[in-house]
Protein backbone atom coordinates (compact mmCIF):
# COMPACT_ATOMS: atom_id res chain seq x y z
CA UNK A 1 0.00 0.00 0.00
CA UNK A 2 1.18 3.43 -0.66
CA UNK A 3 1.71 6.25 2.12
CA UNK A 4 -0.62 8.39 2.06
CA UNK A 5 -0.31 11.98 2.48
CA UNK A 6 -1.07 13.18 6.01
CA UNK A 7 -0.18 16.72 6.48
CA UNK A 8 -3.65 18.34 5.82
CA UNK A 9 -2.47 22.13 5.78
CA UNK A 10 -0.01 21.42 2.86
CA UNK A 11 -2.69 19.45 1.15
CA UNK A 12 -5.13 22.55 2.10
CA UNK A 13 -2.67 25.18 0.45
CA UNK A 14 -2.30 22.84 -2.87
CA UNK A 15 -5.71 22.66 -3.35
CA UNK A 16 -6.59 26.67 -3.34
CA UNK A 17 -3.52 27.65 -4.70
CA UNK A 18 -4.82 27.93 -8.33
CA UNK A 19 -7.83 29.82 -7.12
CA UNK A 20 -8.37 33.56 -7.88
CA UNK A 21 -7.32 35.40 -4.47
CA UNK A 22 -10.80 35.87 -3.10
CA UNK A 23 -12.02 32.89 -3.93
CA UNK A 24 -9.01 30.93 -1.94
CA UNK A 25 -9.73 32.77 0.81
CA UNK A 26 -13.43 32.30 0.92
CA UNK A 27 -12.58 28.56 0.45
CA UNK A 28 -9.82 27.99 2.86
CA UNK A 29 -12.44 28.81 5.77
CA UNK A 30 -14.14 25.69 4.49
CA UNK A 31 -11.45 23.07 4.88
CA UNK A 32 -9.30 22.17 7.99
CA UNK A 33 -8.43 19.12 9.48
CA UNK A 34 -10.52 16.62 11.63
CA UNK A 35 -9.33 16.40 15.40
CA UNK A 36 -8.84 13.68 18.06
CA UNK A 37 -11.74 13.43 20.84
CA UNK A 38 -11.85 15.73 23.18
CA UNK A 39 -10.17 18.47 21.47
CA UNK A 40 -11.09 21.69 20.53
CA UNK A 41 -12.88 21.94 17.31
CA UNK A 42 -12.23 25.00 15.02
CA UNK A 43 -14.65 26.74 13.58
CA UNK A 44 -15.71 25.74 9.85
CA UNK A 45 -17.39 27.82 7.71
CA UNK A 46 -20.89 25.73 6.14
CA UNK A 47 -24.40 27.04 5.00
CA UNK A 48 -23.39 29.88 3.39
CA UNK A 49 -23.99 30.44 -0.71
CA UNK A 50 -21.56 28.31 -2.83
CA UNK A 51 -19.41 31.15 -4.47
CA UNK A 52 -21.02 31.69 -8.57
CA UNK A 53 -19.21 29.61 -11.48
CA UNK A 54 -18.20 26.55 -8.89
CA UNK A 55 -19.63 23.25 -9.67
CA UNK A 56 -21.21 22.42 -6.31
CA UNK A 57 -23.00 19.31 -5.32
CA UNK A 58 -25.97 21.19 -3.68
CA UNK A 59 -29.36 20.33 -4.41
CA UNK A 60 -31.84 23.38 -4.36
CA UNK A 61 -34.44 24.15 -1.64
CA UNK A 62 -37.16 22.69 -3.55
CA UNK A 63 -35.14 19.34 -3.43
CA UNK A 64 -35.15 19.44 0.28
CA UNK A 65 -38.88 19.97 0.99
CA UNK A 66 -40.72 18.46 -1.35
CA UNK A 67 -38.08 15.26 -2.43
CA UNK A 68 -36.20 14.81 0.91
CA UNK A 69 -38.75 15.63 3.44
CA UNK A 70 -42.31 15.15 2.13
CA UNK A 71 -42.10 13.17 -0.85
CA UNK A 72 -41.21 9.54 0.85
CA UNK A 73 -44.75 9.43 2.60
CA UNK A 74 -46.91 7.16 0.22
CA UNK A 75 -50.56 8.49 0.75
CA UNK A 76 -49.88 12.30 0.87
CA UNK A 77 -50.33 13.99 -3.32
CA UNK A 78 -46.98 16.08 -3.20
CA UNK A 79 -48.37 18.15 -5.98
CA UNK A 80 -45.21 20.29 -7.74
CA UNK A 81 -46.54 23.81 -8.83
CA UNK A 82 -44.19 24.76 -11.55
CA UNK A 83 -42.45 23.84 -15.13
CA UNK A 84 -42.44 20.27 -15.57
CA UNK A 85 -38.76 19.52 -14.96
CA UNK A 86 -38.66 20.11 -11.71
CA UNK A 87 -41.64 17.06 -10.77
CA UNK A 88 -39.87 15.25 -13.43
CA UNK A 89 -35.95 15.29 -12.02
CA UNK A 90 -37.55 14.68 -8.82
CA UNK A 91 -39.50 11.92 -9.24
CA UNK A 92 -38.73 8.32 -8.06
CA UNK A 93 -34.26 9.23 -8.20
CA UNK A 94 -34.13 9.16 -4.76
CA UNK A 95 -35.30 5.32 -4.15
CA UNK A 96 -37.12 6.11 -1.22
CA UNK A 97 -38.94 2.79 -0.57
CA UNK A 98 -42.54 1.93 1.28
CA UNK A 99 -45.02 -0.53 1.66
CA UNK A 100 -47.91 0.09 -0.01
CA UNK A 101 -50.33 -1.09 3.10
CA UNK A 102 -53.09 -2.72 3.44
CA UNK A 103 -55.06 0.46 1.64
CA UNK A 104 -52.84 0.15 -1.31
CA UNK A 105 -52.35 3.35 -1.19
CA UNK A 106 -49.37 4.70 -2.78
CA UNK A 107 -48.77 8.26 -4.47
CA UNK A 108 -44.71 7.71 -4.91
CA UNK A 109 -44.60 5.94 -8.33
CA UNK A 110 -46.62 9.28 -9.33
CA UNK A 111 -45.19 12.54 -10.62
CA UNK A 112 -47.60 15.27 -10.06
CA UNK A 113 -47.24 18.55 -11.60
CA UNK A 114 -48.80 22.04 -12.69
CA UNK A 115 -47.14 21.71 -15.78
CA UNK A 116 -46.14 25.44 -15.81
CA UNK A 117 -45.80 27.19 -19.15
CA UNK A 118 -45.19 30.69 -20.03
CA UNK A 119 -48.71 31.10 -20.41
CA UNK A 120 -48.62 30.42 -16.87
CA UNK A 121 -45.87 32.94 -16.04
CA UNK A 122 -47.40 35.87 -17.97
CA UNK A 123 -50.80 35.38 -16.62
CA UNK A 124 -50.23 33.80 -13.15
CA UNK A 125 -50.79 30.13 -12.17
CA UNK A 126 -53.34 29.87 -9.28
CA UNK A 127 -55.91 28.84 -11.74
CA UNK A 128 -53.93 26.15 -12.84
CA UNK A 129 -52.96 24.87 -9.59
CA UNK A 130 -56.52 24.79 -8.41
CA UNK A 131 -57.68 22.76 -11.46
CA UNK A 132 -54.30 20.34 -10.33
CA UNK A 133 -55.55 19.93 -7.27
CA UNK A 134 -59.05 19.54 -8.42
CA UNK A 135 -57.92 16.73 -11.05
CA UNK A 136 -55.75 14.94 -7.79
CA UNK A 137 -58.95 14.76 -6.26
CA UNK A 138 -61.09 13.52 -8.71
CA UNK A 139 -59.08 10.93 -9.61
CA UNK A 140 -57.58 9.56 -6.35
CA UNK A 141 -59.33 11.41 -3.29
CA UNK A 142 -56.32 11.24 -1.07
CA UNK A 143 -56.25 12.03 2.57
CA UNK A 144 -53.78 14.32 1.99
CA UNK A 145 -52.36 17.34 -0.47
CA UNK A 146 -48.99 18.95 -0.46
CA UNK A 147 -47.65 21.61 -2.98
CA UNK A 148 -44.65 22.68 -3.59
CA UNK A 149 -43.89 25.80 -5.01
CA UNK A 150 -40.57 25.72 -7.83
CA UNK A 151 -38.44 29.08 -8.70
CA UNK A 152 -40.59 31.07 -11.19
CA UNK A 153 -43.64 30.60 -8.74
CA UNK A 154 -41.92 32.94 -6.30
CA UNK A 155 -41.25 35.38 -8.98
CA UNK A 156 -44.52 35.81 -10.23
CA UNK A 157 -45.96 35.91 -6.87
CA UNK A 158 -48.69 32.71 -7.57
CA UNK A 159 -50.26 32.80 -3.39
CA UNK A 160 -50.12 28.83 -2.84
CA UNK A 161 -51.31 29.23 0.55
CA UNK A 162 -54.42 30.59 -0.15
CA UNK A 163 -55.33 28.02 -3.13
CA UNK A 164 -54.30 25.44 -0.43
CA UNK A 165 -57.15 26.98 2.01
CA UNK A 166 -59.64 27.66 -0.51
CA UNK A 167 -59.30 23.95 -1.83
CA UNK A 168 -59.40 22.42 1.47
CA UNK A 169 -62.24 24.49 2.56
CA UNK A 170 -63.99 22.76 -1.02
CA UNK A 171 -62.72 19.42 -1.05
CA UNK A 172 -62.51 19.25 3.31
CA UNK A 173 -59.45 17.19 3.03
CA UNK A 174 -55.72 18.66 4.59
CA UNK A 175 -54.32 20.81 2.17
CA UNK A 176 -50.90 22.88 2.91
CA UNK A 177 -48.87 24.33 0.47
CA UNK A 178 -44.75 25.22 1.12
CA UNK A 179 -43.35 28.08 0.10
CA UNK A 180 -39.98 26.38 -1.02
CA UNK A 181 -39.18 28.47 -3.88
CA UNK A 182 -35.59 26.82 -5.16
CA UNK A 183 -34.05 30.12 -4.87
CA UNK A 184 -34.87 30.62 -1.55
CA UNK A 185 -31.85 29.23 0.85
CA UNK A 186 -28.47 28.38 0.17
CA UNK A 187 -29.26 24.62 -0.46
CA UNK A 188 -31.67 22.31 0.05
CA UNK A 189 -31.35 22.70 3.89
CA UNK A 190 -33.51 25.30 3.81
CA UNK A 191 -35.99 23.55 2.24
CA UNK A 192 -35.95 21.00 5.01
CA UNK A 193 -36.42 23.55 7.48
CA UNK A 194 -39.93 24.77 5.40
CA UNK A 195 -41.29 21.25 5.16
CA UNK A 196 -40.81 20.99 8.71
CA UNK A 197 -42.27 23.83 9.52
CA UNK A 198 -45.42 23.15 7.50
CA UNK A 199 -45.25 19.18 9.01
CA UNK A 200 -45.92 20.83 12.42
CA UNK A 201 -48.44 23.77 11.47
CA UNK A 202 -50.63 21.63 9.54
CA UNK A 203 -50.31 17.34 10.17
CA UNK A 204 -48.58 16.75 13.71
CA UNK A 205 -51.27 16.65 16.62
CA UNK A 206 -54.36 16.68 14.21
CA UNK A 207 -55.44 13.48 15.56
CA UNK A 208 -55.76 12.49 19.30
CA UNK A 209 -56.06 8.34 19.38
CA UNK A 210 -54.95 6.08 22.20
CA UNK A 211 -51.88 4.27 20.72
CA UNK A 212 -51.21 0.82 21.89
CA UNK A 213 -47.76 -0.19 23.25
CA UNK A 214 -45.37 0.65 26.35
CA UNK A 215 -42.83 2.29 24.55
CA UNK A 216 -43.61 4.60 21.68
CA UNK A 217 -41.26 5.99 19.97
CA UNK A 218 -40.84 8.28 16.67
CA UNK A 219 -38.26 8.01 14.07
CA UNK A 220 -36.92 11.15 12.94
CA UNK A 221 -34.67 11.75 9.74
CA UNK A 222 -35.31 8.52 8.16
CA UNK A 223 -36.28 8.10 4.76
CA UNK A 224 -36.06 4.67 3.55
CA UNK A 225 -33.35 5.25 0.92
CA UNK A 226 -33.03 1.31 -0.39
CA UNK A 227 -35.06 -0.34 2.45
CA UNK A 228 -33.14 1.25 5.55
CA UNK A 229 -36.98 1.52 7.23
CA UNK A 230 -37.83 -1.80 6.93
CA UNK A 231 -34.38 -3.05 8.53
CA UNK A 232 -34.87 -0.63 11.14
CA UNK A 233 -38.44 -1.87 11.80
CA UNK A 234 -37.75 -4.89 12.18
CA UNK A 235 -35.12 -4.50 14.92
CA UNK A 236 -37.47 -2.24 16.84
CA UNK A 237 -40.01 -4.12 16.58
CA UNK A 238 -38.19 -7.28 18.10
CA UNK A 239 -36.66 -5.42 20.93
CA UNK A 240 -40.24 -4.39 21.89
CA UNK A 241 -40.58 -1.04 20.84
CA UNK A 242 -43.72 0.76 18.89
CA UNK A 243 -42.90 3.20 16.12
CA UNK A 244 -45.79 5.62 15.98
CA UNK A 245 -44.53 7.50 12.96
CA UNK A 246 -41.22 7.48 10.65
CA UNK A 247 -40.27 11.30 9.12
CA UNK A 248 -41.01 10.19 6.54
CA UNK A 249 -39.66 6.68 5.06
CA UNK A 250 -42.37 4.12 5.02
CA UNK A 251 -44.99 6.89 6.27
CA UNK A 252 -48.35 8.10 5.76
CA UNK A 253 -50.14 10.82 6.92
CA UNK A 254 -52.07 9.25 9.51
CA UNK A 255 -48.77 8.35 11.47
CA UNK A 256 -47.76 12.01 11.12
CA UNK A 257 -51.55 13.31 12.78
CA UNK A 258 -50.70 11.17 15.41
CA UNK A 259 -46.88 11.54 16.21
CA UNK A 260 -47.55 12.91 19.07
CA UNK A 261 -48.94 10.17 20.88
CA UNK A 262 -45.19 9.20 20.92
CA UNK A 263 -42.94 9.29 24.54
CA UNK A 264 -39.53 9.57 22.90
CA UNK A 265 -38.14 11.25 19.88
CA UNK A 266 -35.22 9.44 18.17
CA UNK A 267 -33.47 11.76 15.34
CA UNK A 268 -31.72 9.86 12.76
CA UNK A 269 -31.33 12.45 10.19
CA UNK A 270 -30.03 15.44 12.29
CA UNK A 271 -29.88 17.87 9.68
CA UNK A 272 -32.75 17.53 7.92
CA UNK A 273 -35.65 16.49 11.00
CA UNK A 274 -34.01 18.42 14.12
CA UNK A 275 -36.49 21.05 13.67
CA UNK A 276 -39.60 18.97 14.42
CA UNK A 277 -37.84 17.25 17.40
CA UNK A 278 -37.33 20.70 18.88
CA UNK A 279 -40.74 21.79 18.17
CA UNK A 280 -42.11 18.69 19.87
CA UNK A 281 -40.54 18.93 23.06
CA UNK A 282 -41.85 22.44 23.22
CA UNK A 283 -45.34 21.69 21.87
CA UNK A 284 -45.83 18.24 23.47
CA UNK A 285 -43.42 17.69 25.74
CA UNK A 286 -41.40 14.75 24.55
CA UNK A 287 -37.76 14.44 24.76
CA UNK A 288 -35.30 13.81 21.96
CA UNK A 289 -32.20 12.07 21.46
CA UNK A 290 -29.80 11.32 18.40
CA UNK A 291 -29.45 7.74 17.17
CA UNK A 292 -27.55 6.23 14.35
CA UNK A 293 -28.41 2.91 12.92
CA UNK A 294 -25.79 3.22 10.45
CA UNK A 295 -23.06 0.76 11.61
CA UNK A 296 -23.84 -2.39 13.54
CA UNK A 297 -22.05 -0.88 16.95
CA UNK A 298 -23.43 2.12 16.36
CA UNK A 299 -27.40 0.60 16.17
CA UNK A 300 -26.70 -1.54 19.17
CA UNK A 301 -25.24 1.71 21.15
CA UNK A 302 -28.78 3.31 19.86
CA UNK A 303 -30.92 0.72 20.70
CA UNK A 304 -29.39 0.39 24.02
CA UNK A 305 -29.59 4.55 24.84
CA UNK A 306 -33.18 3.99 23.58
CA UNK A 307 -34.10 1.02 25.83
CA UNK A 308 -32.51 2.90 29.05
CA UNK A 309 -34.77 5.63 28.39
CA UNK A 310 -37.89 3.46 29.40
CA UNK A 311 -36.41 2.28 32.89
CA UNK A 312 -37.91 -1.69 31.60
CA UNK A 313 -36.02 -4.29 32.88
CA UNK A 314 -37.98 -6.72 30.87
CA UNK A 315 -37.53 -4.14 27.75
CA UNK A 316 -33.27 -3.79 28.62
CA UNK A 317 -32.67 -7.26 28.71
CA UNK A 318 -34.83 -8.18 25.16
CA UNK A 319 -32.67 -5.53 23.63
CA UNK A 320 -29.55 -6.77 24.82
CA UNK A 321 -31.44 -10.44 23.74
CA UNK A 322 -31.54 -9.28 20.44
CA UNK A 323 -28.02 -7.11 19.75
CA UNK A 324 -26.37 -10.34 21.11
CA UNK A 325 -27.84 -12.17 18.23
CA UNK A 326 -27.55 -10.07 15.75
CA UNK A 327 -23.88 -9.19 16.52
CA UNK A 328 -23.11 -12.58 16.68
CA UNK A 329 -23.99 -13.00 12.87
CA UNK A 330 -22.17 -9.66 11.83
CA UNK A 331 -19.25 -10.72 13.18
CA UNK A 332 -19.12 -13.84 10.99
CA UNK A 333 -19.17 -11.06 8.16
CA UNK A 334 -16.75 -9.13 9.35
CA UNK A 335 -14.14 -11.55 10.56
CA UNK A 336 -14.34 -13.23 6.83
CA UNK A 337 -14.57 -9.88 4.70
CA UNK A 338 -12.23 -7.95 7.59
CA UNK A 339 -8.48 -9.25 6.17
CA UNK A 340 -9.63 -8.30 2.84
CA UNK A 341 -10.55 -4.18 3.65
CA UNK A 342 -8.24 -3.91 6.72
CA UNK A 343 -6.17 -0.67 5.89
CA UNK A 344 -8.13 0.41 2.84
CA UNK A 345 -9.20 4.19 2.49
CA UNK A 346 -12.30 5.88 1.94
CA UNK A 347 -13.37 9.50 1.34
CA UNK A 348 -17.16 10.43 1.30
CA UNK A 349 -18.65 13.57 0.61
CA UNK A 350 -22.22 13.62 0.40
CA UNK A 351 -25.11 15.30 2.38
CA UNK A 352 -25.74 17.01 5.55
CA UNK A 353 -25.71 13.56 7.92
CA UNK A 354 -24.22 10.35 6.27
CA UNK A 355 -20.33 11.68 5.29
CA UNK A 356 -20.30 11.18 9.47
CA UNK A 357 -22.88 8.10 9.39
CA UNK A 358 -21.22 5.85 6.82
CA UNK A 359 -17.88 6.47 8.40
CA UNK A 360 -19.11 3.78 11.08
CA UNK A 361 -19.34 1.53 8.92
CA UNK A 362 -15.96 1.74 7.26
CA UNK A 363 -14.71 1.48 10.76
CA UNK A 364 -16.07 -1.64 11.27
CA UNK A 365 -14.25 -3.15 8.27
CA UNK A 366 -11.15 -1.73 9.74
CA UNK A 367 -10.91 1.21 7.03
CA UNK A 368 -8.90 4.61 7.44
CA UNK A 369 -11.11 8.02 6.51
CA UNK A 370 -8.76 10.26 4.42
CA UNK A 371 -11.48 12.94 4.16
CA UNK A 372 -15.03 13.98 4.65
CA UNK A 373 -17.50 16.72 4.12
CA UNK A 374 -21.17 17.83 3.74
CA UNK A 375 -22.48 19.14 1.14
CA UNK A 376 -25.25 21.72 3.39
CA UNK A 377 -24.46 20.92 6.85
CA UNK A 378 -24.60 23.40 9.76
CA UNK A 379 -21.95 23.98 11.93
CA UNK A 380 -23.70 22.29 14.13
CA UNK A 381 -23.66 19.06 12.29
CA UNK A 382 -19.50 19.91 11.98
CA UNK A 383 -18.47 20.76 15.47
CA UNK A 384 -21.49 19.60 17.48
CA UNK A 385 -24.81 21.10 18.85
CA UNK A 386 -23.28 22.78 21.78
CA UNK A 387 -22.26 25.92 19.28
CA UNK A 388 -25.84 26.38 18.26
CA UNK A 389 -25.81 29.96 20.75
CA UNK A 390 -22.72 31.32 18.22
CA UNK A 391 -24.12 30.78 14.82
CA UNK A 392 -24.73 34.03 13.40
CA UNK A 393 -28.14 34.50 11.53
CA UNK A 394 -27.43 35.60 8.42
CA UNK A 395 -30.11 37.54 5.33
CA UNK A 396 -30.35 33.59 4.11
CA UNK A 397 -31.15 31.62 7.23
CA UNK A 398 -33.89 34.68 8.28
CA UNK A 399 -35.27 34.49 4.60
CA UNK A 400 -36.39 30.88 6.75
CA UNK A 401 -39.88 31.35 9.08
CA UNK A 402 -39.02 30.60 12.37
CA UNK A 403 -41.97 29.12 14.16
CA UNK A 404 -42.94 30.23 17.63
CA UNK A 405 -43.88 26.85 19.41
CA UNK A 406 -45.90 27.18 22.99
CA UNK A 407 -46.57 24.06 24.84
CA UNK A 408 -50.33 22.84 23.58
CA UNK A 409 -52.60 23.40 26.15
CA UNK A 410 -54.59 20.30 26.27
CA UNK A 411 -51.34 17.96 24.65
CA UNK A 412 -48.37 19.08 27.11
CA UNK A 413 -47.16 16.62 28.68
CA UNK A 414 -44.04 16.27 30.42
CA UNK A 415 -42.87 12.28 29.95
CA UNK A 416 -39.78 12.68 32.49
CA UNK A 417 -39.02 15.17 35.41
CA UNK A 418 -36.03 17.66 35.05
CA UNK A 419 -34.64 14.71 37.73
CA UNK A 420 -35.57 12.20 35.65
CA UNK A 421 -33.97 13.35 32.89
CA UNK A 422 -30.44 14.47 34.31
CA UNK A 423 -30.41 11.06 35.99
CA UNK A 424 -30.39 9.56 32.39
CA UNK A 425 -28.34 11.88 30.91
CA UNK A 426 -25.67 10.74 33.19
CA UNK A 427 -26.07 7.56 32.06
CA UNK A 428 -25.38 8.85 28.56
CA UNK A 429 -28.54 9.31 26.97
CA UNK A 430 -27.49 12.83 25.86
CA UNK A 431 -30.82 14.56 25.34
CA UNK A 432 -30.87 16.87 22.64
CA UNK A 433 -27.07 16.20 21.82
CA UNK A 434 -25.17 15.30 18.56
CA UNK A 435 -21.34 15.83 18.57
CA UNK A 436 -21.36 16.40 15.32
CA UNK A 437 -18.70 15.25 12.44
CA UNK A 438 -15.40 16.73 13.04
CA UNK A 439 -14.19 15.51 16.61
CA UNK A 440 -12.27 12.43 16.79
CA UNK A 441 -11.84 12.40 13.01
CA UNK A 442 -8.55 12.44 14.17
CA UNK A 443 -5.71 15.59 12.45
CA UNK A 444 -4.88 13.05 9.38
CA UNK A 445 -8.01 13.43 8.16
CA UNK A 446 -9.54 16.50 5.84
CA UNK A 447 -12.59 18.14 6.29
CA UNK A 448 -14.04 20.35 3.55
CA UNK A 449 -17.31 21.37 3.40
CA UNK A 450 -19.42 22.34 0.17
CA UNK A 451 -16.23 20.71 -1.66
CA UNK A 452 -16.59 21.48 -5.29
CA UNK A 453 -15.60 19.66 -8.43
CA UNK A 454 -12.25 21.39 -8.87
CA UNK A 455 -10.92 20.10 -5.58
CA UNK A 456 -12.65 16.62 -5.78
CA UNK A 457 -10.18 15.99 -8.75
CA UNK A 458 -7.22 17.23 -6.82
CA UNK A 459 -8.11 15.60 -3.98
CA UNK A 460 -8.11 12.06 -5.92
CA UNK A 461 -4.69 12.40 -7.44
CA UNK A 462 -3.59 13.97 -4.14
CA UNK A 463 -4.67 10.77 -1.97
CA UNK A 464 -5.75 8.16 -4.59
CA UNK A 465 -8.42 6.59 -2.16
CA UNK A 466 -9.52 2.65 -2.15
CA UNK A 467 -13.11 4.64 -2.70
CA UNK A 468 -14.76 7.67 -3.05
CA UNK A 469 -18.72 7.81 -1.86
CA UNK A 470 -20.30 10.81 -3.58
CA UNK A 471 -23.43 11.29 -5.72
CA UNK A 472 -24.11 10.99 -9.19
CA UNK A 473 -22.66 13.83 -10.52
CA UNK A 474 -19.49 12.71 -9.01
CA UNK A 475 -19.77 9.64 -10.39
CA UNK A 476 -18.47 8.73 -13.46
CA UNK A 477 -15.65 11.54 -13.54
CA UNK A 478 -14.14 9.57 -10.14
CA UNK A 479 -14.64 6.32 -11.63
CA UNK A 480 -12.43 7.40 -14.87
CA UNK A 481 -9.99 8.40 -12.77
CA UNK A 482 -9.59 4.42 -11.73
CA UNK A 483 -11.52 5.06 -7.84
CA UNK A 484 -14.73 3.16 -7.67
CA UNK A 485 -17.00 6.19 -6.53
CA UNK A 486 -20.16 4.42 -4.37
CA UNK A 487 -23.43 6.71 -4.52
CA UNK A 488 -24.13 7.01 -0.94
CA UNK A 489 -27.75 8.91 -1.31
CA UNK A 490 -29.22 6.15 -3.37
CA UNK A 491 -26.91 3.52 -2.47
CA UNK A 492 -25.99 2.33 -6.31
CA UNK A 493 -29.63 -0.11 -6.60
CA UNK A 494 -28.00 -1.55 -3.36
CA UNK A 495 -29.05 -1.34 0.10
CA UNK A 496 -30.58 -1.41 2.84
CA UNK A 497 -27.20 -0.46 4.45
CA UNK A 498 -29.13 0.73 8.41
CA UNK A 499 -28.93 -1.67 10.79
CA UNK A 500 -27.16 -5.57 11.40
CA UNK A 501 -28.31 -7.08 8.20
CA UNK A 502 -27.81 -3.79 6.23
CA UNK A 503 -24.42 -3.48 7.83
CA UNK A 504 -23.40 -6.99 6.52
CA UNK A 505 -25.23 -5.92 3.02
CA UNK A 506 -22.37 -2.98 2.97
CA UNK A 507 -19.56 -5.02 3.94
CA UNK A 508 -20.33 -7.19 1.23
CA UNK A 509 -20.37 -4.44 -0.93
CA UNK A 510 -17.77 -2.46 0.46
CA UNK A 511 -14.78 -5.75 -0.23
CA UNK A 512 -16.23 -6.32 -3.74
CA UNK A 513 -15.88 -2.58 -4.96
CA UNK A 514 -12.44 -2.28 -3.46
CA UNK A 515 -10.71 -5.41 -3.97
CA UNK A 516 -12.01 -5.72 -7.90
CA UNK A 517 -8.93 -5.45 -10.03
CA UNK A 518 -11.29 -3.78 -13.10
CA UNK A 519 -9.96 -0.23 -11.89
CA UNK A 520 -6.32 -1.14 -13.07
CA UNK A 521 -7.43 -2.08 -16.43
CA UNK A 522 -9.14 1.41 -17.28
CA UNK A 523 -6.04 3.22 -18.66
CA UNK A 524 -6.74 4.72 -21.90
CA UNK A 525 -4.23 4.09 -24.58
CA UNK A 526 -2.00 6.85 -24.36
CA UNK A 527 -1.44 6.31 -20.33
CA UNK A 528 -0.75 2.84 -21.01
CA UNK A 529 3.06 1.76 -21.34
CA UNK A 530 3.83 0.06 -24.96
CA UNK A 531 3.68 1.16 -28.13
CA UNK A 532 1.36 3.98 -28.92
CA UNK A 533 -0.30 3.97 -32.43
CA UNK A 534 1.25 6.80 -34.55
CA UNK A 535 0.59 8.51 -37.96
CA UNK A 536 2.68 11.02 -39.85
CA UNK A 537 1.20 13.13 -42.86
CA UNK A 538 2.64 12.07 -45.85
CA UNK A 539 2.96 14.70 -48.40
FE1 LIG B 1 -30.43 13.65 5.91
FE2 LIG B 1 -30.92 12.10 4.01
FE3 LIG B 1 -28.55 13.14 4.43
FE4 LIG B 1 -30.54 14.75 3.66
FE5 LIG B 1 -30.10 14.35 1.06
FE6 LIG B 1 -30.48 11.71 1.35
FE7 LIG B 1 -28.14 12.79 1.84
MO1 LIG B 1 -29.05 12.66 -0.61
S1 LIG B 1 -32.12 13.76 4.54
S2 LIG B 1 -29.00 15.08 5.10
S3 LIG B 1 -31.02 16.06 1.96
S4 LIG B 1 -29.53 11.68 5.52
S5 LIG B 1 -31.24 13.01 -0.14
S6 LIG B 1 -31.69 10.52 2.73
S7 LIG B 1 -28.59 10.99 0.86
S8 LIG B 1 -28.09 14.42 0.47
S9 LIG B 1 -26.69 12.68 3.56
Amino acid sequence: MSTKPTNVEEIKKELIAKMPTKVARKRAKSILPGTEVGEPIPEIQSNVRTIPGIITQRGCTYAGCKGVVLGPSRDIVNLTHGPIGCGFYSWLTRRNQTDAGPDGENFIPYAFSTDMTEHDIVFGGEKKLRAAIQEAYDNFHPKAISIFSTCPVGLIGDDIHAVARTMQEELGITIFANSCEGYKGVSQSAGHHIANNQIMKHVIGTKDVEVEGKFKVNMLGEYNIGGDAFEIERILEKCGFTLVATFSGNSTVEDFRIAHAADLNTVMCHRSLNYVAEMMETKYGIPWIKVNFIGAEASAKSLRRMAAYFEDQELIDRTEAVIAEELEKVKTVVDEIKPRTDGKTAMLFVGGSRAHHYQELFKELGMKILGAGYEFAHRDDYEGRHVLPTIKIDADSRNIEELEIHPDPERFKPRKTEAELAKLNEQGLDFKGYEGMIGGMGKDAMVIDDINHYETEKLLEIYKPDIFCAGIKEKYIVQKMGIPLKQLHNYDMGGPYAGFNGAINWYRDIDRMVNTKVWNLIKAPWQADGPELEATYVA
